[in-house]
């Protein structure tokens, strides 16, 4: 090769790359993040955005932003389907008003522990459950996970379900979250992420319900100190992209998003495992009220009205309910 046709082979690779990050550039995608810096899903999200670019070759890139600063998650579920942003980590609890298939995982009691909803979600259950959200324009493309929720609150501990009665007690935006504080007699009060501790702090709520990291990163547990661990909801979250722009991609940059979800909730997976553990000696050296709920099975119970209701205006869902509750 001469010397002339080498640079010109330089000059010609450097015009690409430089169309070609500006191209990516102009189509940079936003992330939604509703946790703050040092969460194991603000860590693994900030590590899937360095694996889109470097698995992408720089076709894609993405920019995270956390602590909820696009907006709650309600709004930002809805954006997210009409593309204002791209990417979302959302929990399925507040998507399965939005695809009902997703609205199995937030029945009571319905996953036993973490493992059999890994078992679930890593199975045919997962598979309907992707499908429906990719109906409704939510590509999922990791889970990741969220623990187990049990109750808090600033006035008793709950060791039955009769402890809850007239409790004002937060949930997130679904109407079987509602159902189910109604069912054990308290008064639910469906409200962002962002306002509970505002609402915990000043008595407009008297408790909520979270997984361990939740309690303690939100500082809910300065302002409820009774945790009572009932685990009645075990939520998995998604890493999700907007169905148009995963349809618009290349086969080889479907693979590497996906490649790239995966590996970081490989991470998150991890980094969970740590911080609910983290998490929880944290909150107890801080002098929370801690009880095991030893009956978990009157709390099962409260909840049929719950599932007979689900299930009496979503009957074609009742054989996933049972595929789930029959995975091994
Ligand atoms: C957390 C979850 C958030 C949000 C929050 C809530 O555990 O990771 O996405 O759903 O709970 O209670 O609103």
């Amino acid at each position: 090769m001469t010397l002339i046709r080498k640079i010109g082979s330089t000059a010609l690779a450097v015009a690409i790359a430089a169309g070609l990050a500006g191209a990516a550039h102009a189509a940079e995608w936003k992330g939604w993040n509703i946790h703050k810096p040092g969460y194991p899903n603000t860590v693994a999200m900030d590590k899937f955005a360095e694996l889109v670019a470097e698995k992408t070759e720089g076709r894609h890139t993405l920019k995270m932003f956390h602590s909820g600063v696009l907006g709650n998650q309600p709004d930002a579920i809805e954006q997210l389907r009409i593309g204002g942003i791209e990417i979302g980590n959302f929990n399925l609890g507040p998507i399965g008003p939005v695809a009902p298939e997703a609205n199995v995982v937030s029945l009571p009691f319905v996953f036993k522990d973490m493992d059999h909803m890994h078992r679930a979600m890593d199975g045919a259950p997962g598979d309907q459950i992707s499908a429906g959200m990719a109906k409704k324009g939510l590509i999922a493309l990791a889970w990741y996970d969220s623990g187990a929720r049990s109750f808090y609150n600033s006035k008793r501990p709950i060791n039955q379900p009769s402890d809850v009665q007239g409790m004002k007690v937060r949930v997130m935006n679904n109407d079987l979250y509602s159902g189910m504080i109604a069912a054990l007699g308290g008064n639910p009060s469906p409200m962002a992420f962002s306002e509970v501790y505002q609402s915990l702090k000043t008595g407009v709520v008297d408790g909520a319900e979270n997984n361990w990291p939740s309690y303690e990163s939100t500082g809910h547990f300065e302002v409820a100190g009774y945790y009572s661990l009932s685990q009645h909801l075990i939520i998995p979250e998604c890493v999700c992209i907007n169905a148009d722009v995963y349809n618009g991609l290349s086969d080889t940059d479907k693979a590497a998003v996906k490649a790239a979800a995966r590996e970081s909730a490989e991470l998150q997976r991890k980094l969970w495992a740590e911080r609910a553990e983290a998490s929880r000696a944290m909150v107890m050296k801080a002098g929370v009220k801690f009880n095991d709920v030893a009956d978990k099975a009157a709390f099962q119970n409260a909840m049929k009205p719950v599932y007979e209701k689900f299930l009496a205006s979503n009957q074609e869902l009742k054989p996933l309910v049972e595929a789930i509750q029959a995975t091994q």
